[in-house]
Protein backbone atom coordinates (compact mmCIF):
# COMPACT_ATOMS: atom_id res chain seq x y z
CA UNK A 1 0.00 0.00 0.00
CA UNK A 2 1.33 3.45 -0.68
CA UNK A 3 1.13 5.98 1.96
CA UNK A 4 1.08 9.68 1.88
CA UNK A 5 1.55 12.21 4.30
CA UNK A 6 2.56 15.65 4.71
CA UNK A 7 6.01 16.37 6.65
CA UNK A 8 6.23 19.03 9.16
CA UNK A 9 9.27 20.84 6.80
CA UNK A 10 8.03 23.58 4.23
CA UNK A 11 9.44 25.78 1.96
CA UNK A 12 8.61 29.61 1.29
CA UNK A 13 5.47 29.37 2.24
CA UNK A 14 3.37 32.40 3.81
CA UNK A 15 1.05 31.38 6.95
CA UNK A 16 -1.46 34.25 8.25
CA UNK A 17 -2.47 33.89 12.30
CA UNK A 18 -6.25 35.20 13.88
CA UNK A 19 -5.96 35.74 17.12
CA UNK A 20 -8.72 36.50 19.22
CA UNK A 21 -7.69 39.38 21.88
CA UNK A 22 -10.25 37.92 24.37
CA UNK A 23 -8.83 36.25 27.50
CA UNK A 24 -5.27 37.57 26.04
CA UNK A 25 -3.38 36.42 28.78
CA UNK A 26 -4.14 32.38 27.44
CA UNK A 27 -4.14 33.30 24.00
CA UNK A 28 -0.46 35.06 23.50
CA UNK A 29 0.62 31.67 24.85
CA UNK A 30 -0.96 30.36 21.82
CA UNK A 31 0.30 32.61 19.56
CA UNK A 32 4.08 32.26 20.87
CA UNK A 33 3.53 28.32 20.39
CA UNK A 34 2.12 28.39 17.18
CA UNK A 35 4.82 31.02 15.75
CA UNK A 36 7.61 28.85 16.94
CA UNK A 37 6.37 25.69 15.55
CA UNK A 38 6.08 27.70 12.16
CA UNK A 39 9.27 28.75 12.36
CA UNK A 40 11.06 25.30 13.67
CA UNK A 41 9.09 24.17 10.07
CA UNK A 42 11.13 26.30 8.17
CA UNK A 43 8.84 29.14 7.73
CA UNK A 44 10.61 32.49 8.12
CA UNK A 45 9.76 34.96 10.28
CA UNK A 46 8.60 37.80 7.65
CA UNK A 47 6.49 34.99 5.55
CA UNK A 48 4.39 34.80 8.84
CA UNK A 49 1.52 37.96 9.41
CA UNK A 50 -0.85 37.96 12.68
CA UNK A 51 -4.05 39.46 12.46
CA UNK A 52 -5.71 40.52 15.80
CA UNK A 53 -9.81 40.02 16.46
CA UNK A 54 -11.47 41.50 19.31
CA UNK A 55 -12.90 37.97 19.76
CA UNK A 56 -13.46 34.35 18.99
CA UNK A 57 -16.82 35.57 17.59
CA UNK A 58 -14.85 37.52 15.36
CA UNK A 59 -12.39 35.12 14.02
CA UNK A 60 -14.62 33.12 10.55
CA UNK A 61 -14.99 36.47 9.00
CA UNK A 62 -11.26 37.71 9.46
CA UNK A 63 -10.65 34.17 7.92
CA UNK A 64 -12.95 34.43 5.43
CA UNK A 65 -11.24 37.61 3.88
CA UNK A 66 -7.45 36.65 4.95
CA UNK A 67 -7.81 33.61 2.78
CA UNK A 68 -9.74 35.68 -0.57
CA UNK A 69 -6.82 37.85 -0.85
CA UNK A 70 -4.85 34.88 -1.56
CA UNK A 71 -1.70 35.70 0.03
CA UNK A 72 -1.46 33.17 1.92
CA UNK A 73 -1.14 29.03 1.49
CA UNK A 74 -2.52 28.58 5.36
CA UNK A 75 -3.91 30.08 8.18
CA UNK A 76 -3.92 29.36 11.77
CA UNK A 77 -6.78 30.94 13.98
CA UNK A 78 -6.33 30.83 17.76
CA UNK A 79 -8.49 32.00 20.69
CA UNK A 80 -9.80 30.62 23.86
CA UNK A 81 -13.35 30.54 24.85
CA UNK A 82 -14.33 29.81 28.49
CA UNK A 83 -16.94 28.70 30.40
CA UNK A 84 -18.64 31.61 32.35
CA UNK A 85 -21.81 31.53 34.49
CA UNK A 86 -24.19 32.35 31.41
CA UNK A 87 -24.77 30.92 28.42
CA UNK A 88 -22.22 33.11 26.36
CA UNK A 89 -20.06 30.63 26.00
CA UNK A 90 -22.03 28.56 24.23
CA UNK A 91 -23.20 30.92 21.92
CA UNK A 92 -19.76 32.10 21.12
CA UNK A 93 -17.67 28.75 21.03
CA UNK A 94 -20.74 27.19 19.04
CA UNK A 95 -20.61 30.69 16.53
CA UNK A 96 -16.83 30.30 15.85
CA UNK A 97 -16.61 26.64 15.54
CA UNK A 98 -19.69 26.26 13.17
CA UNK A 99 -18.17 29.40 11.80
CA UNK A 100 -14.15 28.11 10.56
CA UNK A 101 -15.40 25.20 9.51
CA UNK A 102 -17.52 26.76 7.04
CA UNK A 103 -14.54 29.15 5.80
CA UNK A 104 -12.29 26.04 6.23
CA UNK A 105 -14.32 23.96 3.80
CA UNK A 106 -15.48 26.69 1.22
CA UNK A 107 -11.93 28.24 1.34
CA UNK A 108 -9.13 26.72 -1.23
CA UNK A 109 -6.18 26.24 1.54
CA UNK A 110 -5.77 24.90 5.21
CA UNK A 111 -7.25 26.16 7.96
CA UNK A 112 -5.98 25.12 11.32
CA UNK A 113 -8.81 24.90 14.15
CA UNK A 114 -6.29 26.41 17.34
CA UNK A 115 -9.30 27.70 19.49
CA UNK A 116 -9.87 26.64 23.05
CA UNK A 117 -12.92 25.81 24.44
CA UNK A 118 -12.69 24.97 28.27
CA UNK A 119 -14.85 25.12 31.33
CA UNK A 120 -12.25 27.02 33.64
CA UNK A 121 -9.03 28.95 33.59
CA UNK A 122 -7.01 25.68 35.00
CA UNK A 123 -8.04 23.78 31.82
CA UNK A 124 -7.35 26.86 29.23
CA UNK A 125 -3.66 27.32 31.25
CA UNK A 126 -2.73 23.71 30.77
CA UNK A 127 -3.56 23.19 26.91
CA UNK A 128 -1.58 26.56 26.06
CA UNK A 129 1.76 25.78 28.46
CA UNK A 130 4.96 24.26 27.08
CA UNK A 131 4.20 20.41 27.50
CA UNK A 132 0.74 21.04 26.16
CA UNK A 133 -0.31 23.90 23.28
CA UNK A 134 -2.55 23.43 21.06
CA UNK A 135 -1.52 26.89 19.59
CA UNK A 136 1.84 24.59 18.49
CA UNK A 137 -0.63 21.90 17.11
CA UNK A 138 -2.41 24.03 15.44
CA UNK A 139 0.40 25.22 13.24
CA UNK A 140 1.81 21.59 12.68
CA UNK A 141 -1.56 20.74 11.38
CA UNK A 142 -1.02 23.39 8.76
CA UNK A 143 2.37 22.63 7.91
CA UNK A 144 1.29 18.79 7.22
CA UNK A 145 -1.59 20.04 5.16
CA UNK A 146 0.85 22.64 3.28
CA UNK A 147 3.05 19.59 2.57
CA UNK A 148 0.05 17.12 1.44
CA UNK A 149 -1.39 19.18 -0.50
CA UNK A 150 1.92 19.95 -2.29
CA UNK A 151 1.98 16.18 -3.00
CA UNK A 152 -1.59 15.49 -4.00
N1 LIG B 1 -14.62 35.93 23.20
C1 LIG B 1 -13.62 35.01 23.36
O1 LIG B 1 -12.73 34.92 22.50
N2 LIG B 1 -13.62 34.19 24.43
C2 LIG B 1 -14.58 34.24 25.40
O2 LIG B 1 -14.50 33.46 26.40
C3 LIG B 1 -15.63 35.19 25.26
N3 LIG B 1 -16.67 35.29 26.27
O3 LIG B 1 -16.73 34.42 27.15
O4 LIG B 1 -17.47 36.18 26.25
C4 LIG B 1 -15.63 36.04 24.13
N4 LIG B 1 -16.58 36.96 23.94
C5 LIG B 1 -16.46 38.04 23.00
C6 LIG B 1 -16.90 37.66 21.61
O5 LIG B 1 -15.95 36.81 21.00
C7 LIG B 1 -17.06 38.89 20.72
O6 LIG B 1 -15.84 39.55 20.59
C8 LIG B 1 -18.11 39.87 21.27
O7 LIG B 1 -19.33 39.20 21.56
C9 LIG B 1 -18.38 41.00 20.22
O8 LIG B 1 -18.90 40.46 19.00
Amino acid sequence: MKTIEGDLTINNKKVAIVAGRFNFFVVEHLISGAKEALLKSGTKESDIVLYYVPGAFEIPLALKKIASTGKFDAIVALGAVIRGGTPHFEYVAGECVKGISQVALDSEIPIAFGVLTVDNVEQAIERSGSSENKGAEAAESVIRMISLLEKL
